[in-house]
């Protein structure tokens, strides 16, 4: 690890730039890594931390604030590593995180009501104050859809996330979801 990437462990980079911990949660295959490697494209490239059963990505992303100027957000993605093992997640993987995605499977309805106890988990964590994103992934396979809007709508309310619908197959609003969750991080760290 370079001095840069200590120092900066948290929070500024002569105050344009700020690195945030982002975790990715949801049952087995819905996409999570699928969705990362999207937006992240051929440079991605994963550390993995076997202590935590996680694959550890960084991603840039810029921002423009109130006065409209640029603002560059490192994105430190947590994705739970393959095996199943790790779905037991405990504290260092919920451990300081700035945001969170809820990721669920549209065409999979155990996926979706498992959100809740994904949620619940970070609750219990300690999270219950970040900004999240609830994300539907797989729209490509609209045809096989499970979970209609109205029953996201609900739980985006229930659980204060936005929602969002989106496909690592095609890259359909992957980027924007990427941006959202550094943009709502960005202004939940203003509000402190
Ligand atoms: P996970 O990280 O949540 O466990 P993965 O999920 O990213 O490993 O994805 C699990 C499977 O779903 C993979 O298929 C992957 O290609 C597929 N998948 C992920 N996102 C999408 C999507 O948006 N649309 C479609 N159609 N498939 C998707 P395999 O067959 O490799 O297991
Ligand atoms: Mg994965």
């Amino acid at each position: 690890m370079t001095d840069d990437k200590k120092e900066g462990q948290l929070v500024f980079h002569g105050r344009t730039e700020m690195i945030f911990k982002i975790i990715v949660i949801g049952d087995p295959a819905v996409g999570k890594t699928s969705l990362l490697t999207n937006f992240c494209g051929e440079k991605f490239n994963y550390e993995y931390i076997p202590t935590v059963g996680v694959n550890i990505t960084k991603e840039p992303v810029t921002i423009k604030n109130d006065m409209g100027k640029d603002i560059k957000i490192n994105l430190m993605i947590w994705d739970i590593a393959g095996q199943p093992q790790f779905y037991m997640l405990h504290r260092p993987y919920f451990n300081g995180a700035d945001g969170m995605m809820l990721v669920y499977d549209l065409t999979r309805s155990s996926s979706f009501s498992n959100i809740n106890n994904w949620f619940s988990t970070a609750v219990k964590y300690g999270l219950s104050g970040i900004p999240r994103l609830l994300i539907g992934n797989k729209i490509d396979l609209n045809e096989e859809r499970k979970i209609i809007l109205p029953m996201a709508e609900h739980l985006s309310e229930k659980i204060d996330a936005p929602f969002f619908e989106t496909s690592a197959l095609t890259g359909k609003n992957v980027k924007l979801i990427f941006e959202k969750m550094a943009k709502l991080t960005f202004s939940s760290k203003l509000e402190e």
